[in-house]
């Protein structure tokens, strides 16, 4: 029989990036250019809008619906969750998973949060434990725009989160984030990516970083804390 620790598995990759840094764009692109190449890959979108939980999400990011701090931080997170076992699965049957967004975005907006009924976020440990044991990413790029470029940018839309406060506010926070993943599982997990120039010029620096990671990785898929 074959051990499946020495077989290669699909890798894990993550983008992260506040609101208007370009991660969708590339993200589209990475899996089109993945499954030109032949390879097997999936893109996982968080927040998921299309399960039940992701429903409410989404009218909360709309306004549509209010919901207590702690309240949507859960959802979000439990959003992630309904999501694991199947990513997991794909990963072991050697599918690479590109996920824009995840757990990152959930502990950098909630404890950011500057809403209508709180004045400072979410304590930053209470951000954590709801993701603990998620799948880890093997690779997670951060999308790093300066502020000056980002406001540039097009307008923001019209959710919740897409004002100048919480998006400087929420650049603290992934600091943080960044921080705590390097604590935990040293650098190789976490890469900044300067989100700066044109679609190819950031494209031609995600490949970069990804590297080899799209061929498979050996091992088992870790947890995220
Ligand atoms: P997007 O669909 O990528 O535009 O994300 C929607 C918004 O929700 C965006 O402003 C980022 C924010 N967001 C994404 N994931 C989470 C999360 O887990 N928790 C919180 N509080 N906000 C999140
Ligand atoms: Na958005
Ligand atoms: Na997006």
């Amino acid at each position: 029989m074959s051990d499946p620790s020495s077989s290669r598995r699909g890798a894990f990759i993550v983008f992260e990036g506040l609101d208007r840094c370009g991660k969708s764009t590339q993200v589209a692109r990475l899996v089109d250019r993945l499954e030109r190449e032949g390879q097997k890959a999936r893109l996982q979108k968080f927040p998921d809008r299309t399960t039940a939980i992701g429903k409410m999400i989404d009218a909360y990011l709309q306004s549509k619906a209010e919901m207590d701090d702690h309240a949507i931080h859960l959802l979000f997170s439990a959003n992630r969750w309904e999501c694991a076992a199947a990513i997991r699965q794909d990963l072991n049957r050697g599918i690479t998973v590109i996920a824009d967004r995840y757990a990152f975005s959930g502990i950098a907006f909630s404890a950011a949060k500057v809403s209508r009924s709180a004045e400072m976020g979410l304590p930053f440990d209470f951000c954590l434990q709801p993701d603990r044991s998620l799948p880890l990413p093997d690779l997670t790029l951060y999308m790093s725009l300066p502020q000056e470029e980002a406001t540039q940018r097009s307008q923001f839309g019209e959710e919740r989160y897409e004002t100048v406060t919480m998006q400087q506010a929420t650049r603290k926070q992934f600091r943080l984030v960044a921080e705590e993943v390097k604590k935990i599982h040293g650098g190789t997990k976490w890469i900044d990516v300067d989100a700066r120039g044109t679609i190819e010029e950031v494209e031609e620096r995600i490949k970069g970083s990804i590297g080899v990671l799209t061929d498979g990785v050996i091992g088992r898929v870790g947890e995220l804390w």
